[in-house]
């Protein structure tokens, strides 16, 4: 056994559940508590460890649930306290764990301590936020929120002009307040009190607001940029490490941060002496790769292997021995993975979407599925604005095409490719109407692909992607190497091939995957490489990989 202490965590699998798109118990269209409940031994039979449900807490839904206006109430359309015990007390029954939201960077403006804040300035609420009087008659600052548009907003009751890196009704929180961590705190502690073992952390780096000057202005920019006075700075780590001495060394929990940043943040984010958090997740292999122009994701760009395996490789191996990490490619934030890296073509979706499953979960590092991703579900593609219900859409529609600022054909094309409302269509689990996902009318529209890519097939298929899904992560809790293994890039240069190896003990396991849809020549799928542990096809070409082949060999003793 390498220098990597074992723990639960790191050889968990967790899967992501979106609240207000999986199962509505209900029939009034709208995901819910007892929907989850009633769904457990689908993921119990998936065979995941952990269950992440996005927000569950009461909001007024401008950015479905991440705006909470009560953090120790549940959301009414999603039930109430006794159906989230219940299903608490499933997911435990099952041997499974739950992981909560912690949206703690901001609250809803409708929050009882933003209702008091704005009152007046000698509120006793009022520092709970961050207010600052105008500059030269106009924002404090020139930052951008995450949700297009300047991040301040300014409010006639008091004549200032308040935070929000994100959405207007999702006021920044201020740490700098110990009266605003004593509350994060005791309200992280309830929780896990009630049983819950873990925390996903969103938005996290940005808790740490250092200074408000202006940001660097990227070329074509309409505001400055916000990160250097507050993305990962000193401020927020010792904040994290106030939390872990506060709160979390109190508990068994997993400790997920939504960080972002480059290797070195990580690091010090998930460091190993357990300081502040277990593991975060970057966005240099989602977000990063799309950056490319003034509208930021908004482009035509796609998803190159060079560029994928440079930056997922780099975050292997510079993360090894020091941190530990995630691995991923969906969430809820993030369009539908075998549409943005793989090919949702009727031919290739499920083949692809195999393949990136191989990728992923043969990798060092805490793996998550984000519902429907064990599917193969597929982007949407919507066609008009109106069908959008995302904030970050509209608010995004408004700064460039009502502005005249961008043409509203080519941003309806970038929507339909990496917009998060791909990922947030109804997981579908049959072929009954709405995919049985609710009896009643859906919040957000269906994907029709419902017919071909739905749970009840797919769990019928042994060669499915769900059965894959399923030997994928069973693999990963039978072999030591897949968890506690080494990485080690292979074939770096070549143009169709994603190969690594992990070692461990005198083992070797060799990752290989064709990333593209045409036969690759690969030297090392060969019978000599190996056992063969999975592949997503069942005869082989020696010495070649079919199109989107993953294999995976186990090597004892070479
Ligand atoms: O997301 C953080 C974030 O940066 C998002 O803007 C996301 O990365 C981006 O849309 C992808 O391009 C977290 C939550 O995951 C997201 O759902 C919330 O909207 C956001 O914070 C505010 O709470
Ligand atoms: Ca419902």
């Amino acid at each position: 056994m390498n220098s990597e202490k074992r723990a639960w965590w790191k050889e968990a699998v967790v899967y992501q559940i979106y609240p207000r798109s999986f199962a509505d118990s209900n029939g009034d269209g709208i995901g819910d508590l007892n929907g989850i409940t009633a769904h457990l031994d689908y993921l119990k039979t998936l065979g995941v460890d952990v269950i992440w449900v996005s927000p569950v807490y009461a909001s007024p839904n401008d950015d479905n649930g991440y705006d909470i206006s009560d953090y120790q109430a549940i959301m009414p359309e999603f039930g109430t306290m006794e159906d989230f015990d219940r299903m608490l007390d499933g997911i435990h029954a099952r041997g499974m764990k739950l992981v909560m939201d912690l949206v703690a960077n901001h609250s809803s403006d409708e929050h009882a301590w933003f209702v008091e804040s704005r009152k007046s300035k000698d509120n006793p609420y009022r520092d709970y936020y961050i207010w600052k009087d105008a500059k030269d008659g106009r924002e404090p600052n020139n930052w951008g929120s995450c949700f297009s548009g300047s991040a301040w907003q300014y409010d006639e009751a008091t004549d200032q002009y308040y935070l929000h890196l994100f959405s207007r009704k999702q006021p920044d929180l201020n740490w700098a307040n110990p009266k605003v961590r004593d509350e994060i705190f005791n309200m992280m502690s309830w929780w896990c009190d009630k049983g819950i073992d873990g925390f996903r952390m969103d938005v996290i780096g940005m808790i740490g607001k250092e200074n408000f000057n202006d940001g660097p202005m990227t070329p074509g920019a309409l505001y400055g940029d916000f990160g250097p006075s507050c993305m990962h700075t000193e401020t927020t780590h010792r904040y994290l490490r106030e939390m872990r001495q506060r709160v979390l060394d109190k508990y068994d929990l997993i400790t997920i941060g939504e960080a972002g940043g480059g290797t070195a943040d990580a690091i010090r984010y998930s460091n190993l002496d357990g300081s502040e958090l277990n593991m975060t997740f970057g966005f240099e292999h989602t977000d990063g790769i799309n950056a490319h122009t003034e509208t930021g994701k908004w482009c035509d760009y796609g998803a190159p292997l060079a560029e994928v395996r440079e930056v997922m490789n780099r975050w292997q191996t510079d993360l090894q021995g020091k941190a530990w990490g995630t691995v991923y490619m969906s969430n809820h934030d993030q369009p539908r993975q075998v549409s943005r890296f793989g090919n949702d073509s009727p031919l290739w979706r499920a083949r692809s979407a195999k393949m990136l499953g191989t990728l992923l979960h043969m990798m060092h590092g805490t793996p998550f599925v984000y519902q429907g991703e064990e599917l193969g579900m597929t982007n949407i593609y919507f066609e008009r604005i109106d069908q959008y219900k995302d904030v970050e859409v509209i608010n995004a529609w408004r700064q460039w095409v009502d502005s005249g600022l961008v043409d509203g054909q080519d941003m309806l094309r970038w929507f339909a490719k990496i917009s998060r409302d791909n990922a947030r269509t109804p997981m579908q689990w049959n072929r009954d109407v709405n995919a049985g996902f609710t009896t009643g009318t859906p919040w957000i529209d269906v994907n029709l692909n419902y017919l071909a890519v739905n749970a009840e097939d797919e769990m019928a298929d042994t060669d499915s992607v769900f059965n894959y899904y399923r030997k994928l992560i069973a693999l990963r809790h039978q072999h030591d190497i897949i968890v506690y293994g080494s990485f080690e890039p292979l074939l770096e240069n070549d143009p169709s091939v994603y190969a690594y190896q992990r070692v461990l003990d005198g083992q070797k396991l060799i990752v290989l995957c064709n990333w593209t849809d045409h036969t690759a020549p690969c030297s090392l799928s060969a019978a000599e490489t190996g056992d063969e542990l999975i592949s997503n096809y069942s005869t082989h070409q020696e010495g070649q990989l079919q199109p989107y082949e993953a294999r995976v060999f186990l090597a004892t003793g070479k």
